[in-house]
């Protein structure tokens, strides 16, 4: 394996770090590793308002974790209330702006006072602490409004993605037994209306008896048929509401949100999140890794329907005072520059976002973010899948102008906020390497028996330690949970991504567990040939999957988009072939590679390798496939096929 590239945190970035130097660092984590009471309890202190003391910082009852036991404390409370006795109450707390141009700056003042007034308007249909809300909305302030309303009333939330269709919403509402949907006529998606509350009406009609009340943000305007009785217009209910709502002194177990990811059946998991040990885990990596200043205007792209929205978008930052931004709608509208001319107008300085937006954005060419002034940006971040080193290398030059440390955040939906990334100050970055854990987070690459796997071997990451943001369960079903996160290798949290750790302790998430192929007896992660394919100048995106193979166990097979160009497919399939075998060895040049115009993505991203390796394996393809983007894209793919 050759030498990887080193790139050490600059000096003037170190200056004014919160944590400066792996000495820093270190301590931190020896620290956390060796007195978690001590460490923890702390840091809550410390960075968290309480209205009680808890009397116990954390109770391991495998699988089972309380944190922070019998502190009463409220979320809403730590991201509004704490901030207006400060220099913080003018300050903006949502920098927004819509798709079609339009656009809002709220104060934490502000905030706080329409917070309140939705708590008033929940409050005045009957709602209570531990009943549940299903909010379906677009990228709008009020999104966060309900939040903040919900968190502060103890009414447990669940934010379903705008793009989900009313069949997937209908079973979140039925799962949660929801007593209110909060929702929006429609929202603004590349100029065109998604419409909202059409889909909540299909949902709900006759068939989630749970839901007494629809509450509907006005946003498009468009003509919204409306059920006397159920359907309340938000702006109605808020011209009857008032200014003040004191925050309800919550548990810190008590259940803050639920959010449904997929699992690998067709059914999807309420992933619990609760109150102080979220926060808490929330707060501290706005900390360490975006290294926050007060006067950061900090962006995470995400959209708040997936947790990183949840933890970077609304909590986190609102918890530590940090100005966040939130666009509604498209990157490429009306042209492919819009994210770089949001980052030029709002000054943005801390810009976080995913490998999937960054390749689709290289592919469209550097004209894009010439157009714009990009010096506000001091930090750059990643997440939600490995980022391959050319993508990262392209983000570091041409939008970080080789100035900002790039945070390559591991975490996942069930971890509540990162888990493994570099302390910008402090950890010298490897491109591709989301490097080192958090304070806290104790992983280990184990083979199947749970047994640690040497330097630079492959096997499953692991976490040996609870951590305060870990959900606590599935909602309603404790035994999935035990089952699937805690069983797999006994006592020890199952992250089911494969990684391995360099001789100098950094970890390289290779991918989902089920993405491993297995070539003549060689391991070889899908992601290792997709990184090689995408570092060839005609490739834009990759995504690779094990064809069964009668000899070698596994054949690779590789779908393949490209740079605008004239290429010779017959060509250009041969030098691919080639080129990953030269870049990784003989045993993984690819069996097949297929040209396509677009890959099957989730909504938040990600490739659905799983459809993929339907389509090279039987040709079909079953399961839920409720997060998939574009449906198109695996017709034509399964079309493709039987051509050949
Ligand atoms: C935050 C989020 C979780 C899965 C996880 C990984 C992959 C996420 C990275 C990553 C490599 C990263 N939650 N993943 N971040 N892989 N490097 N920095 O994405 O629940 O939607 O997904 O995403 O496979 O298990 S998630």
């Amino acid at each position: 394996m050759s030498q990887d590239p080193i790139y050490p945190p600059n000096r003037e970035f170190t200056a004014k770090a919160s944590v400066s130097g792996m000495d820093a660092y270190r301590r931190l984590y020896t620290e956390a590793a060796e007195q978690p009471e001590e460490f923890w309890g702390q840091l809550a202190g410390e960075h968290l308002h309480w209205f009680q003391k808890w009397s116990h910082v954390f109770e391991w009852n495998p699988p089972f974790v309380k944190w922070f036991v019998g502190g009463k404390t409220n979320v809403s409370y730590n991201c509004l209330d704490r901030h207006l006795n400060s220099p913080r109450k003018d300050k903006v707390a949502i920098l927004w702006e819509g798709e079609p141009g339009d656009s809002r700056a709220i104060t934490y003042t502000e905030l706080h006072r329409l917070v309140c007034r939705f708590s008033n308007v929940l409050l005045a249909r009957g709602l209570k602490t531990g009943d549940r809300a299903i909010l379906y909305m677009p990228m709008i302030p009020e999104l966060p409004i309900a939040m903040l309303a919900c968190a502060r009333l103890g009414i447990t939330h669940s934010v379903v993605f705008g793009g989900f269709s009313s069949e997937a919403l209908k079973a979140r509402i039925q799962d949660l037994g929801a007593q209110v949907v909060i929702t929006a006529d429609g929202g603004w998606r590349r100029a065109k209306e998604v419409r909202l509350k059409d889909a909540v009406d299909e949902a709900i009609t006759g068939e989630c008896p749970s839901v007494k009340d629809v509450i509907v943000c006005r946003r498009t305007g468009s003509d919204t048929p409306m059920q006397p009785g159920r359907d309340h217009w938000w702006h109605e209910l808020d011209a009857a509401s008032q200014d003040h709502c004191p925050a309800v002194e919550l548990d810190s177990e008590h259940p803050l949100y639920v959010l449904y990811t997929s699992g690998t059946t067709g059914k999807p998991k309420g992933i619990l999140h609760t109150t102080g040990g979220y926060l808490l885990h929330a707060t501290m990596t706005m900390r360490w890794v975006f290294d926050i200043k007060e006067e950061d205007v900090y962006w995470c792209s995400a959209d708040i329907g997936w947790v990183t929205g949840h933890s970077y978008i609304v909590y986190g930052p609102l918890s530590a005072g940090t100005t966040t931004v939130m666009y509604e709608g498209a990157p490429d509208t009306p042209a492919f520059d819009r994210w770089w001319a949001l980052v030029a107008k709002y000054k943005v300085n801390i810009f976080y976002t995913s490998p999937t937006a960054i390749r689709a954005l290289i592919r469209q060419g550097d004209e894009w973010p010439a157009k714009h002034d990009l010096s506000s940006l001091r930090l750059l971040g990643s997440v939600g899948e490995p980022i391959n080193p050319a993508a990262w290398e392209w983000y570091h030059r041409v939008i970080g102008k080789g100035r900002c440390p790039i945070v390559d955040t591991w975490w996942q939906t069930e971890t509540g906020g990162i888990m493994i990334a570099p302390m910008p100050g402090a950890v010298p970055l490897k491109p591709g390497s989301a490097t080192l854990p958090m304070p806290g987070v104790l992983p280990e690459i184990v083979s199947l028996e749970g047994k640690p796997v040497g330097d630079d071997q492959e096997g499953f990451l692991i976490l040996k330690r609870p951590w305060p943001g870990m959900l606590r369960t599935i909602w309603g079903d404790p035994e999935r949970y035990r089952e699937q996160y805690w069983s797999r290798v006994p006592g020890v949290y199952f992250t089911g991504d494969a990684a391995r750790r360099d001789k100098d302790g950094y970890y390289w998430i290779l991918g989902r567990v089920d993405d491993v192929m297995n070539v003549s007896g060689h391991r070889l992660s899908t992601m290792e040939v997709e990184s090689a394919l995408v570092k060839h100048p005609a490739v834009a995106e990759a995504a690779v999957v094990g064809k069964p193979h009668e000899i070698t166990g596994q054949a690779v097979c590789c779908f393949v988009t490209l740079k605008k160009g004239d290429y010779s497919h017959d060509i250009l399939g041969k030098e691919l072939r080639q080129w990953v075998a030269h870049e990784i060895g003989a045993f993984a040049r690819p069996a097949e590679i297929r040209f396509t115009e677009a890959l099957p993505k989730t909504r938040s991203g990600k490739i659905m390798r799983r459809l993929l390796r339907e389509i090279v394996t039987s040709n079909s393809v079953a399961g839920d496939v409720t997060t998939l983007e574009d449906m198109s894209v695996v017709t034509r793919l399964a079309a493709q096929h039987d051509e050949d």
